[in-house]
């Protein structure tokens, strides 16, 4: 790595531990929680946590990739920076998935994983932990990472890696040290946070784009993950546009749900077939790109922080890069001058959300159990989904007030990152519920993280829909596969009395009314809880999520 050039340090350079300078420029840059797994590669570094006192909080969990998990929850609920702390090559491979899933969801989440003796790494002898060419497995997995070599450069190193986790497109970072580094001492002179450089905004490219919009007849706004710090401006621009605002996973509650013209992907669908253009902000537009087709007659504006992003599946009319609020409001002021006028669409989204509902209520008992899970949870509680099928419902009807109020994996769609991605939400946001959808195969993923929820007092809900099955494989082999089935039966333990055995609170829902009335005990009694829910086998959403094209290519 390249190094910074020299930022102006803090008055005093004191004596400090490579494991202090860390601790302190955490702090420093308002990290004041660690998800963590220790080990004697991290003990001087365990111990800097020690000395910090109450300024820094340790949760330790059970599993590395609970701690990593925990982290990307934190991070997602808060779009803030979060770290976890591991031990080299076992503990970094558990905790792989999650970093994974933080690269595919663009989270700032930082690694900070120990290594074996400094003089050894490369050497091959077979230390403790040791992993062959560990920087490079990690540099795969971040865009950013580092090894700190000595506490002088600790805090240069933290402050750079978490400027670089906020910088254009967010994502996780890594930092590896040494086992025989995060003891060492000598005076430290404290680098302080920087603030991301923001990349000018193109006037030219606003004002295309306003023209583009202003002229079209019907835009369609697709919102991702990009979105989330820009709820005003999308609704404003919604309004101002007379246009529907798609988002399926991650742009989710950008536009209050409330709202007729949000909508989620059945019809989106129509309404991309039937625009003359598209607005994406901080979407990749894969599915609508890749499943509903892409013809010529579409014409299309990227926002983006990711200078490549806009490019990648087919050139955007106009592609503008940065963050996406303060590029929206050039947008509207730029927008006021070249908009038409235009016929109000209220009704005819009310008309067709109506329309929609009755499709989706196939979709049963799924969306029933949505339903009271919506009239339950707090209008800024968290939800937390996962690859199970009251999640897929879910993706497709719950409704979403706020951005972060719903989290889903993205498109790693990783069975198990559920409960333990939730716990570090609940974590980071103790002032909301939160409550954590999962299936009885992705449960046991993390589900050993209620001593975790235990230990840390962490009031997170998790409800169970036991199918005794990998659900969703199960049907797919009976469907596509006559009904040769294999692997996907479940042995199960019995829910309820394994949340007791953790002496967490353990109820049993067996229709949609026990569920709302045992959410309602849940949140009010703001304890770790299980709601184990019986289920037989569910109706497939798939028809709803991968839809034929409706455009030419
Ligand atoms: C890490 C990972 N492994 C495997 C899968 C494949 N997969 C998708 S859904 C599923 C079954 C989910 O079972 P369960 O959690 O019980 O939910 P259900 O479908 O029964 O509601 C599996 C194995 C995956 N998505 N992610
Ligand atoms: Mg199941």
């Amino acid at each position: 790595m390249a190094k910074r050039s020299k930022k102006k340090p803090t008055p005093a350079a004191a004596e400090m531990s490579t494991g202090e300078a860390t601790v302190a420029s955490l702090l420093a840059h308002g990290l004041n929680t660690v998800y963590a797994l220790p080990g004697v590669h991290n003990d001087h570094l365990f111990d800097a946590f020690q000395r910090a006192g109450d300024a820094l909080r340790v949760v330790h969990t059970r599993h590395e990739q609970g701690a990593a998990y925990m982290a990307l929850g934190a991070a997602l609920a808060t779009g803030k920076p979060q770290a976890y702390v591991i031990v080299p090559g076992p503990g970094l491979l558990n905790s792989g998935a999650a970093l994974l899933t933080a690269y595919g969801m663009n989270a700032p989440v930082l690694a900070l994983i120990g290594q074996i003796p400094a003089a050894a790494i490369g050497r091959g002898f077979g230390h403790l932990h040791e992993i062959r060419d560990q920087a490079g497995i990690i540099a795969r997995l971040v865009d950013h990472c580092a090894r700190i070599d000595g506490p002088g450069e600790a805090s240069a190193k933290v402050a750079k890696a978490i400027a670089s986790m906020r910088q254009g497109r967010p994502g996780p970072a890594a930092l590896e040290c040494a086992i025989d580094v995060w003891g060492k001492r000598a005076p430290v002179a404290l680098t302080p946070p920087t603030a991301p450089r923001l990349p000018r905004i193109d006037e030219d490219a606003v004002r295309a784009a306003a023209k583009l919009l202003g002229k079209a007849k019907r835009v369609l706004i697709v919102a991702g993950g990009g979105a989330q710090d820009a709820s005003p401006e999308v609704t404003m621009l919604s309004d101002m546009l007379q246009a529907p605002v798609l988002a399926y996973r991650r742009g989710r509650g950008v536009l209050d749900a409330r709202n007729p013209f949000s909508v989620t992907l059945p019809l989106g669908r129509e309404l991309w077939g039937e625009a003359d253009a598209v607005l994406g902000i901080g979407t990749r537009l894969f599915n609508p790109m890749t499943q509903w087709g892409m013809d010529r007659d579409l014409q299309i504006v990227r926002v983006d922080a990711d200078r490549a992003e806009p490019a990648r599946l087919r050139k955007p009319k106009v592609a503008l890069i940065g963050d996406a609020a303060p590029i929206l409001r050039r947008l509207i002021d730029a927008l006021a001058k070249h908009n038409t006028r235009r016929t109000a669409r209220r009704d005819e989204m009310l008309e067709r959300q109506a329309k929609l509902r009755q499709r989706l209520n196939k979709l049963s008992p799924q969306l029933a159990f949505v339903d009271v899970i919506r009239a339950e949870l707090p209008e800024d509680g968290i939800y937390v989904d996962e690859v199970t099928q009251v999640g897929f419902a879910a993706r497709l009807a719950f409704p979403v007030y706020k951005p972060r109020t719903l989290l889903s994996p993205g498109y790693q769609d990783n069975l198990g990152w559920g409960y333990a991605t939730a716990l570090g939400a609940q974590c980071a946001r103790p002032d909301v519920p939160v409550v954590s959808i999962n299936g009885d195969g992705g449960f046991l993923y993390t589900g050993n993280e209620l001593a975790t929820a235990m230990r840390h007092s962490i009031p997170l809900v998790a409800v169970v829909f036991a199918d005794g099955a990998f659900g969703n494989v199960r049907r797919i082999q009976q469907e596509l596969f006559g009904n040769r089935v294999i692997a996907s039966d479940l042995a199960n333990p019995d829910f309820v009395k394994y949340a007791e055995s953790f002496g967490a609170a353990g109820r049993r829902a067996r229709n949609p009314v026990e569920l709302g009335a045992a959410l309602k005990a849940a949140f009010a009694a703001r304890e770790p809880t299980l709601i184990e829910v019986p289920v037989g086998p569910l109706p497939s959403p798939w028809e709803f999520i991968h839809m034929p094209p409706v455009r030419g290519i």
